[in-house]
């Protein structure tokens, strides 16, 4: 990912209510299943729940540089989720 960009990410649920967190950044959220995000969901975030097989898609962007060291980190804010996999890692250069 490039620092000071901007970034449309899609995030998709598989079944259950997953909180999905982002490092390193706050993001807008944009459409959730193709509609325009309701009023509590706009403004900065730096969570978004997706559930029940939905899927939703929000704004971001990386002002900080993160290394293969130290990379950023994004995962479902559930520890047994997370447990099982539901993260991830990546850098910004
Ligand atoms: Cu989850």
């Amino acid at each position: 990912m490039n620092k000071g960009e901007w970034e449309r990410w899609r995030v998709a649920s598989d079944p259950g209510m997953h909180p999905f967190h982002v490092h390193g950044c706050s993001f807008l959220v944009d459409t959730i299943e193709g509609e325009a995000a309701p009023a509590h969901l706009r403004g900065w975030k730096d969570t978004v729940v997706v559930d029940d097989e939905g899927w939703t898609e929000f704004l971001v962007r990386f002002d900080y540089t993160a290394t293969d060291d130290h990379p950023y980190m994004y995962h479902c804010h559930i520890l047994e989720h997370e447990d099982r996999g539901m993260m991830g890692q990546f850098t910004v250069t």
